[in-house]
């Protein structure tokens, strides 16, 4: 059970169920409650730290327990990265257009591993004029939770896969709730 998982199976309920408008501001109270583990990096032969740093400082600010891997990062960094850290997210910037070759294998090699931990993906994720729906469908096809278009920003993007982690962790954590009271009802 992830860290996240786990802070919503045994906490409170979360204060606010999300919904999919649900501003950033809004959910801080319940991730610095939870403080998920991120795992955020700049994935294989790309530079660009910017981003990835201004990624930290916020995911920092609003509450989640960040390791940052840095720059230049092979997918075998990440994967083993998530492991330690029992990571409920990893979150990538790719901006140099080399997202497919740079990390288009991770969500697989997560899954081969054994570890069932959503990616996200943000940044300029191709070199040329594709429509933004190929290139999301490739991504979509390898297994990424969410990749965001280069007019999405780290804002917007933190805001929605903090929506989709709280609502899922507040799911498995109800489910799990439900499953133990019939296990206790049924006598086992
Ligand atoms: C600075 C810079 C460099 C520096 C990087 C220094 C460093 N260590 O960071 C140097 C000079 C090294 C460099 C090199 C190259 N660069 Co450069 N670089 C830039 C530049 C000018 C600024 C990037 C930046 O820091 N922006 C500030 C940050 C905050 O913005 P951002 O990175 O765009 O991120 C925003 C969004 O993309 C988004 N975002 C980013 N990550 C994520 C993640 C998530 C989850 C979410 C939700 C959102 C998100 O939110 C951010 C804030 O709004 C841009 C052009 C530009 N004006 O944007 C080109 C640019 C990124 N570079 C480009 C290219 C092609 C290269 C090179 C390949 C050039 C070359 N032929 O050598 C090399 C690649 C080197 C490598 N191995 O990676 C292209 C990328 C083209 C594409 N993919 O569409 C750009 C867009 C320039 C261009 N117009 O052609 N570059």
């Amino acid at each position: 059970m992830s860290a996240l998982e786990n802070a919503a199976a045994v906490g409170a309920p979360l204060r606010r169920r999300p919904s999919k408008g649900t501003a950033l501001a809004e959910l801080v109270p319940d991730i610095r409650r939870m403080r998920p583990r991120v795992v955020i990096g700049v994935p294989g032969d790309d530079v660009h730290v910017v981003a990835n740093q201004l990624a930290e400082t916020l995911l920092s600010a609003v509450g989640y327990d960040v390791t940052n891997l840095g720059v230049l990062v092979p997918c075998e960094t990440f994967v083993d990265a998530a492991r330690a850290d029992d990571a409920a997210a990893v979150l990538l910037s790719s901006v140099n257009g080399h997202a497919l070759l740079n990390c288009g294998q991770l969500p697989r090699a997560l899954q081969d591993a054994g570890l069932r931990i959503p990616v996200y993906l943000g940044g300029n994720l191709s070199v040329g004029d594709e429509p933004w729906e190929v290139v999301e469908g490739r991504f979509a096809a390898l297994g990424f939770a969410r990749v965001f278009s280069p007019t999405v920003d780290l804002v917007e993007g933190v805001r929605e896969l903090s929506v989709a982690l709280l609502a899922s962790a507040e799911a498995r954590g109800l489910r799990r709730g439900s499953e133990r009271k019939e296990r206790l009802a049924a006598g086992s």
